[in-house]
């Protein structure tokens, strides 16, 4: 028998950004403001992007890394030209909706807005770079969360289905791969964030996310339905901010609240992915006396339309326990907070790290959907700094990455179906969870700090070559 390659042939190597965390401009060319161009940096973001907010316009005391964040709009071509450098067979990123249609439902779209992504397609497909796009990455427009309460009133199903047609007309011709909601999950967890959600004192909760969940679910279908028909030759997604639960003990009640956990997440997907509402939160809605609206077609319409792959992120595990002595020991992670696992080491921004849980997560994944996966995040945020010669020897990156591309190698000679892997933030960009230039994920780096100072000069890490090497050897340097 032969030793098989580690990596499928035509694997879609690459790297990951969202509109909102790159290109600064927030404001220029007819573009809209956002639910994102709201969050500031420092303590009172977190509670922000959980939904407590009063003032619906940016407030002069506060500075926002995002933005100018790191000028990628009038940057791209430079940034492109490094990644085509280190071999990108693929390149994510998302879409502003603010700069298509500024109050989120004009009768036309924003030209300029248009223009600009369709320059930054050629672009990509200049350098033979195929473009992966998501149609919201968190952002909405700050006109609908204003007009409607966002993703809380059925309106938006409208107003998203035809700005997602407007972009598969648009872009029909140069992109193949879309994904209709970044981390659809987050919503739950971080709603103003995720979806520009705001929650009124008093308001039950649980029922206002619930119902805008099932809105962004028959929106994602409509959006799937749509890109079949405008562009039969695409594949269309879901996305995932993945990363298993495990029991803290072998004690079934330490056993099933993780597998609780985890359904919090999957619900989602088995909307998106098998197309009916699964059993489990058809109960949870009666236990909790919620009630969500559907509409009759609903549940025809996200049977007929489920996605054609699985996009997810994975940075870390998680763990739980029943035992409240158990659950103070906190650490913090991507979207959820979770319990000190004892057998694992954490980043310098608490995050867990655990590659082995990448390759649980995927077989995970796999064997529920059996649909090809995409691997649109993963990566290390951390405080890198230039030694005296303006260097940066990011080994702890190279360790981190490593690790998880031979858990994926692991995970894909498992069986798993995965068809791509793109890093999250392969340039340096403004953090989502803390808003700040602080926490980098870079293969490039870029001068620039918290406070808006630095040039934006860009310049290459140690990390810069050991990807390019992987993704020339197809993963076989690892
Ligand atoms: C995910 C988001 C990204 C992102 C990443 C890293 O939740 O999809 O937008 O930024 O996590 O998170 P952070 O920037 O907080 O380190």
């Amino acid at each position: 028998m032969t030793e098989q390659n580690k990596f499928p042939e035509g694997f879609l190597w690459g790297g990951a950004i969202a509109a909102n965390q790159v290109e600064g401009a927030y404001k220029e060319d007819g573009k809209g403001l956002t639910n994102v161009d709201l969050l500031p940096t420092g303590p009172e973001r977190r509670k922000i992007m959980e939904g407590y907010i009063k003032d619906l316009s940016p407030n002069r005391d506060h500075f926002y890394p995002s933005h100018q964040a790191i000028d990628f709009y009038h940057n791209y071509k430079e940034d492109i030209a490094l990644f085509a450098e280190m071999g990108f067979k693929s390149f994510r990123l998302s879409i502003s909706w603010a700069r298509i249609f500024p109050n989120g439902d004009e009768d036309t779209p924003n030209e300029v807005g248009l223009k600009f992504y369709d320059d930054l397609f050629d672009e990509l497909i200049k350098h033979d770079i195929e473009p992966i796009v998501t149609i919201a990455h968190f952002d909405v427009p700050v006109s609908l969360i204003k007009r409607f309460d966002s993703w809380k009133s059925r309106a938006l199903v409208d107003m998203f289905e035809n700005y997602s047609r407007t972009l598969f007309e648009r872009y029909k011709d140069k992109v193949k791969y879309w994904m209709t909601f970044n981390e659809i999950n987050m919503l739950l967890h971080l709603p103003f964030m995720g979806a520009g959600i705001v929650l009124k004192e008093g308001e039950n909760r649980t029922q206002s996310l619930y119902q805008a969940a099932h809105h962004q679910l028959v929106a994602s279908a409509k959006a799937v339905k749509a890109c079949h028909e405008i562009i039969p030759d695409a594949q269309i997604g879901c996305m995932l901010a993945a990363g298993m639960t495990y029991p803290y003990s072998s004690n079934p009640e330490d056993i099933w609240k993780a597998m609780d956990r985890d359904r919090e997440s999957f619900f989602f997907i088995d909307v998106q992915s098998r197309g009916e509402y699964p059993g489990y939160a058809r109960r949870f809605f009666e236990d909790n006396d919620l009630d969500i609206h559907m509409e009759s077609g609903d549940e025809s319409l996200l049977k007929e339309n489920t996605v054609d792959y699985i996009g997810f992120s994975y940075y870390s595990s998680r763990c739980t326990s029943t035992d409240p002595e158990i659950m103070k020991k906190q650490t913090s992670g991507n979207v959820f907070g979770s319990i000190k696992n004892p057998y694992l080491e954490v980043s310098e921004w608490g995050w867990t790290i655990d590659p082995k849980g990448f390759r649980i997560t995927a077989n995970q994944l796999w064997d529920r959907y059996q649909k090809p996966l995409f691997v649109v995040e993963n990566g290390l945020g951390a405080m890198d700094a230039p030694d005296e010669n303006g260097k940066i020897d990011d080994d702890y990156r190279i360790q981190y990455l490593s690790e998880h591309l031979n858990a994926m190698a692991e995970a894909i000679r498992d069986g798993v179906d995965i068809i791509g892997y793109t890093s999250w933030g392969p340039i340096d960009i403004v953090s989502a969870s803390t808003g700040e230039m602080k926490k980098r994920y870079g293969y490039i780096y870029v001068d620039r700090d918290n406070e808006g100072n630095g040039t934006l000069a860009r310049s290459r890490k140690k990390s810069f070559e050991w990807y390019k090497e992987v993704i020339e050897t197809n993963g076989e340097s690892l």
